[in-house]
């Protein structure tokens, strides 16, 4: 069934509910000098490049790589749009390798064709914290799909992750492979409802008008909460507290520190937004929401050709709760003129889906990790790790 999964070390079909297989690395690490040291052979016509995303050159072949070929929804009606400072925030981040974004070349042309990236991450499994990999924008032009060269690109990200001494990786994908440690659902919060209904995002409800519509997904010009503001750089240490805590509570979670929050969590216009609150009383910072900028491309549309979305990321309520923080993401990312806010049902994040108006999308976000068994598929709401 699966040819290349089946040869890789990762939770296999054939033993979920096995009880006598621990949780934990199913492979030892080998010693460095047994790691292969070139790269793994690619069909004749084309050769590796390591990409450097920093020049706007060597950015634009890759965003147009990824413009074009990288992922639509099930229905071919929108197509993923990062943007290229997205690419670089989201490739970037402490301690991350250059050697991990990895392109595949035309020899004679120089045309990219596909690519595939990993970045450094501590990931907390219950109490351990291990030094992985999350492994992104894995990405075959369409040209030349099915012909097995994303095996190629994964064994030979693998490899290069293993130079590095590390043994494990995270990464999410649609489709079903061998095993999800868990599997999501996207829900999709209207705030451009007229938007998403005329370029087919969504549909006008039964026994619903036009305007009725619009009324329903109506939001307050400006947030509600006393305190609620953008987060900024004096802010990293009291968010870095706050989050280490929450995140604490997941079986799976990022581990992040002080420049990890910095990085990832500091606020980049059209890439990441974060928000506090900050007690008007006693000036502490005792809650959090932040969600990142990624536009789809609508494909084939007459007077629209980019959808704006917010997709929610770490929130953390210790004194709001969490519906009213939520409701104010939403209120800031109307007033930025999104047209739709995603969230993952992951977290705590149940609690307020329903509430808010957020409707079940189609299609699953299924979890997985690479040389790590679990014992069992956790829930959702046992994920404290939102990947990109
Ligand atoms: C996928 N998304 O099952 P079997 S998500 C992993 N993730 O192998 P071919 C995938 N594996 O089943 P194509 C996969 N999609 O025979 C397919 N596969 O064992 C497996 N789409 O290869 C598939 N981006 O080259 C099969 O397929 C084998 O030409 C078939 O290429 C696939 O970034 C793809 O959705 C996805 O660009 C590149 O369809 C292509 O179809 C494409 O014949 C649009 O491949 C964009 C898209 C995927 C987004 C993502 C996460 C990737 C994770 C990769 C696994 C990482 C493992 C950990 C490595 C580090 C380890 C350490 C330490
Ligand atoms: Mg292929």
């Amino acid at each position: 069934r699966h040819k290349f999964w089946e040869t890789q070390p990762v939770g296999q079909f054939k033993d979920i509910g096995d009880s006598s297989l621990p949780e934990g690395p199913i492979e030892l690490p080998t010693p460095l000098s047994e790691v292969k040291q070139e790269p793994y052979n690619l069909p004749d016509n084309y050769e590796w490049v390591t990409c450097d995303i920093n020049p706007e050159e060597m950015c634009d072949e890759v965003y147009n790589l990824l413009t074009f070929n990288y992922v639509e929804d099930d229905e071919n009606m929108f197509r993923f749009n990062y943007s290229k400072e997205f690419l670089r925030w989201a490739l970037q981040p402490p301690g991350y390798f250059r050697s991990w974004h990895i392109g595949v070349r035309v020899k004679s042309s120089k045309k990219m064709v596909a690519f595939i990236t990993g970045i450094p991450a501590r990931i907390r499994v219950r109490d351990e914290v291990v030094h992985m990999a999350e492994i992104n924008f894995l990405c075959v032009h369409k040209k030349l799909r099915t012909k097995r060269l994303a095996p190629v690109m994964i064994k030979e990200v693998t490899r290069r992750v293993h130079l590095e001494n590390m043994w494990q990786a995270a990464y999410t994908a649609g489709i079903v492979l061998p095993t999800p440690i868990a599997t999501c659902q996207y829900w999709h919060r209207s705030l451009n409802p007229k938007k998403l209904i005329d370029v087919g995002f969504s549909r006008l409800g039964a026994r619903m008008t036009m305007s009725r519509t619009i009324k329903l997904y109506k939001l307050p010009e400006s947030t509600i909460t006393p305190g609620f503001r953008k987060m900024e750089i004096h802010d990293v240490p009291a968010v870095t507290r706050l989050i280490r805590n929450y995140l604490s509570h997941f079986v799976v979670s990022p581990d992040f520190d002080e420049n990890d929050v910095e990085h990832w969590l500091l606020p980049k216009e059209d890439v990441i937004d974060s928000y506090l609150v900050e007690s008007p009383e006693t000036h502490e910072v005792t809650d959090f929401c932040s969600f990142y900028t990624l536009p789809s491309t609508i494909l084939g549309h007459q007077s629209y050709s980019i959808l704006k979305a917010a997709y929610s990321f770490y929130n953390v309520s210790t004194v709001t709760p969490l519906l009213q923080l939520m409701n104010d993401a939403l209120i800031v990312a109307k007033q930025k003129d999104y047209d739709v806010f995603n969230a993952l049902d992951v977290m705590q994040n149940e609690t307020f889906l329903r509430e808010l108006k957020f409707g079940p999308g189609d299609g699953k976000l299924h979890y997985y990790l690479y040389n790590y068994r679990m014992q069992h598929a956790l829930k959702p709401s046992e994920l404290g790790l939102v990947l990109l």
